[in-house]
C-alpha cells in the first residue's frame, strides 16, 4: 500500500512539474455529468414544489428539455412542459431528492417553452437530510443570486464557484417573467464520502514511529469535512520527538491550527492560526491546511487565513503519530493544545498529505502490520450524529415559532450560547392561539430572545 502511495506521489510530482498547475487529487468530481432530470433517472416522486398552478404543471415536469407534446403519448407524459408555481411570491421552491449525496458543480434552467414564462433570478438551497437547509452563498457569506433565463427556451447554465455536497437541492425563484415556470438540470457526480462517527472517546491513529515511517515535508496538505454539535474538541494531532507538530482543535466553535516546524533556544517556531466561527452548528464544514515552506493557508468553508510560521525552519518532521479525532491522554501533550476533549461528531474524506486516512484504514483493515489503529467505538460509514438543530437568534426581534397540539403538556429546555461573551441572553417562551393558513386554530409556541 505504501509503495503504491509513493508511486502516486512520484507521479503527481512529475505532473505538477510539467504543467505548473496545482493538481488536487482530493477533488471529488472532476468531470460532472447531468444527474438525470432530463433523462428521468430522477423519478417523479423525488421532485416536489411548494405550490403548483394545476396538475399539468406539477413539479415532475420541471425537466430540462421537457415540453408539452402536441400528441398525447401514454409512455411519455410531459404534462404542460414545465413546473409552474401556483403562488407568485418569493417563497416558492422546487425541490429535488437526488437519492444519494452528490457533488453538484453546475445547474441549468429553462422557462416554459412557447409561453414566455421564465425565472430570471433564483437562490439555490441544499441539504443532506431534508431537514436542515443551507443557502448557497458567495465569498462574502451572503446568499448568492443565480442568473436565470431571458426567454422561455434557451438553457442558461451556471457553473458553481465551489461544489455543493448534498442529497437534496431546492431552487428558490426570486424574480421571474409572467409566471414562475422552470425546467432544470443539475450537473455533478455521486459523492463517495469515506466517513466515520466519533463518540468523544474514539480516535484513529496512524503510526509513523518506525525507523522508515517518519514524515519529512516541505509542503503539507490536510483536508477534511466535519460535522459536530459540540463547541470543543481535538480533530487532528501529529507530532514528533524533536518538537515539531501540527494540531487542529476546536474551541468555542472556532478552529485553531497550531504548528511548529522547529524551535531554537532563541526563536520559537510555535504558530497559531484561527478560522471560522459557530462551527458547532451540526452542519458540514470543510477545513483545508495547505503549507509550503513557512507559508500556511488555513481555510474553513472557503475563507482563508494566511500566515507565516514563526522560527527559521521550513520542514515539518513527524515521527510519532498522526491521530484523528483525539488522544488517549491529555496529561502531557507538551504542545500548544488547549482542549482536553476528543472530537464528537462526524468526519469524512480526511486527507493527510495525500493519504485518505479513513479510506486507507478501511482498505487495510485486518492486514497484519497495518499502521492504522482504531481506538474506542468509532463507527465507520454514514454520519450517525443525532439531528439537533441549533438556531441563531441574530437580532432582537428574532423568534422561533412552532405549532403544538392543543391540550398537550409540554416541557421545554434550552441550551443556548451567546455569540459574544459580554452579552447575557435570556429567552422567553409563550404559547398562543393563532390562525394559520388552513384557517384552523392551532396553538403556536414562540421562543424569543430577551436581552438583559
Ligand atoms: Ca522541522
Amino acid at each position: 500500500m505504501t509503495i503504491i502511495l509513493l508511486d502516486l506521489l512520484g507521479l503527481f510530482t512529475f505532473i505538477i512539474t510539467l504543467s505548473h498547475a496545482q493538481i488536487d487529487i482530493t477533488e471529488p468530481c472532476r468531470y460532472p455529468v447531468a444527474v438525470g432530470m432530463e433523462k428521468e433517472y430522477i423519478p417523479d416522486k423525488n421532485i416536489w414544489a411548494t405550490s403548483t398552478t394545476n396538475i399539468a404543471r406539477g413539479p415532475q415536469y420541471a425537466r430540462l428539455q421537457g415540453y408539452k407534446d402536441d400528441v398525447w403519448d401514454r409512455n411519455r407524459d410531459r404534462g404542460g412542459g414545465a413546473w409552474t408555481a401556483g403562488i407568485p411570491n418569493k417563497e416558492q421552491r422546487l425541490g429535488i431528492d437526488l437519492g444519494y449525496r452528490h457533488v453538484i458543480k453546475g445547474v441549468a434552467t429553462q422557462g416554459r417553452r412557447g409561453s414566455y414564462e421564465f425565472v430570471t433570478e433564483y437562490y439555490l438551497e441544499f441539504s443532506s437530510d431534508n431537514k436542515t437547509w443551507s443557502v448557497y452563498t458567495n465569498q462574502y457569506g451572503t446568499p448568492m443570486l443565480f442568473e436565470g433565463n431571458t426567454n422561455d427556451d434557451d438553457i442558461h447554465r451556471n457553473n458553481l464557484d465551489y461544489p455543493i455536497i448534498a442529497r437534496y437541492i431546492q431552487f428558490n425563484p426570486q424574480r421571474w417573467h409572467s409566471f414562475i415556470s422552470m425546467r432544470v438540470e443539475l450537473y455533478g457526480c455521486r459523492f463517495d464520502g469515506e466517513g466515520a462517527t466519533f463518540d468523544g472517546k474514539s480516535r484513529v491513529t496512524y503510526d509513523i514511529s518506525g525507523p522508515e515511517d517518519y514524515v519529512q515535508s516541505r509542503k503539507d496538505y490536510v483536508k477534511m469535512r466535519f460535522r459536530t454539535n459540540k463547541p470543543e474538541g481535538l480533530l487532528l494531532f501529529a507530532d514528533s520527538n524533536q518538537g515539531d507538530y501540527m494540531i487542529v482543535e476546536m474551541l468555542m466553535g472556532r478552529l485553531y491550527l497550531h504548528m511548529d516546524l522547529g524551535s531554537t533556544a532563541t526563536a520559537s517556531g510555535d504558530t497559531t492560526l484561527k478560522a471560522g466561527s459557530l462551527l458547532d452548528d451540526n452542519q458540514w464544514h470543510e477545513l483545508v491546511v495547505s503549507r509550503e515552506g513557512r507559508q500556511v493557508n488555513f481555510t474553513v468553508d472557503r475563507l482563508t487565513v494566511t500566515n507565516m510560521t514563526n522560527g527559521d525552519f521550513l520542514q515539518l518532521d513527524l515521527d510519532r503519530m498522526v491521530a484523528v479525532g483525539g488522544m488517549d491522554t491529555f496529561l502531557h501533550p507538551g504542545k500548544r493544545l488547549y482542549t482536553r476533549q476528543n472530537f464528537t461528531g462526524c468526519m469524512e474524506n480526511v486527507w493527510f498529505n495525500y493519504m485518505n486516512i479513513l479510506k486507507d484504514m478501511r482498505l487495510q483493515e485486518g492486514d497484519e502490520g497495518t499502521r492504522f489503529h482504531v481506538h474506542g467505538a468509532m463507527m465507520p460509514g454514514t454520519c450517525q450524529i443525532s439531528t439537533v438543530v441549533p438556531y441563531t437568534f441574530a437580532t432582537l426581534d428574532s423568534y422561533l415559532e412552532m405549532p403544538i397540539a392543543p391540550g398537550n403538556r409540554l416541557r421545554i429546555g434550552f441550551h443556548f450560547r451567546p455569540q459574544y461573551r459580554r452579552f447575557a441572553v435570556l429567552a422567553r417562551a409563550h404559547a398562543e392561539w393563532a390562525d394559520i393558513n388552513d384557517h384552523q386554530l392551532r396553538r403556536l409556541l414562540r421562543i424569543q430572545r430577551e436581552d438583559s
